[in-house]
């Protein structure tokens, strides 16, 4: 799957708008990933609250959020742009890949919740394309 020039431009779009308020979208898609799919949670275990809205969860939410923002400056080339990040999570942190589309659904839920109006059904297979693709690139180093 690739984006269109027509999706990069509608994802830069949206990016700007959920501007400051990203930190709350990653956080509260974050906490919803962990109640909604508890086995993410074991990759967790070393963490001292998992609760929606603990210290923790806001200051990963922040962390994947920014990196997802860092993968809209980088749409052109997203896996190199990731490269890091996927050998982190496929050799150190040994996340399973399936997890990325648990967490991208996640953010779709709190980005439409968040902006009902923004959040038309042109944003929604835009970001839903680039959030697979971001996966595909995290996923780049596993094999
Ligand atoms: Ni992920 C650490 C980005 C999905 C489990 N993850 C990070 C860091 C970033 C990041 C950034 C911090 C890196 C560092 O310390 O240098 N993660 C992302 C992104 C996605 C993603 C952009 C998907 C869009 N990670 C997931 C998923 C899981 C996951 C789906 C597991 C279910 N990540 C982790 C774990 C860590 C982590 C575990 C380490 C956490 C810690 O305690 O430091």
């Amino acid at each position: 799957m690739s984006l269109t020039e027509k999706d990069k431009t509608t994802v830069k779009a949206m990016w700007a708008k959920i501007g400051k308020s990203a930190e709350v979208v990653g956080a509260d898609a974050l906490g919803r990933m962990l109640i909604i799919y508890p086995q993410t949670k074991t990759y967790f275990s070393h963490w001292t609250d998992l609760k929606p809205g603990s210290k923790p969860v806001k200051e990963h939410g922040k962390r994947i959020i920014t990196a997802i923002g860092q993968g809209v400056a980088k749409i052109d080339d997203l896996n190199s742009g990731m490269l890091e990040l996927s050998e982190l999570h496929a050799f150190q942190l040994r996340v399973d890949p399936a997890n990325f589309k648990l967490l991208s659904h996640c953010i779709l839920v709190v980005l439409a919740v968040m902006f009902p109006k923004d959040f038309t059904p042109e944003v929604h297979v835009a970001m839903d394309k680039y959030l697979a693709c971001l996966s595909l690139a995290l996923s780049e180093r596993y094999r």
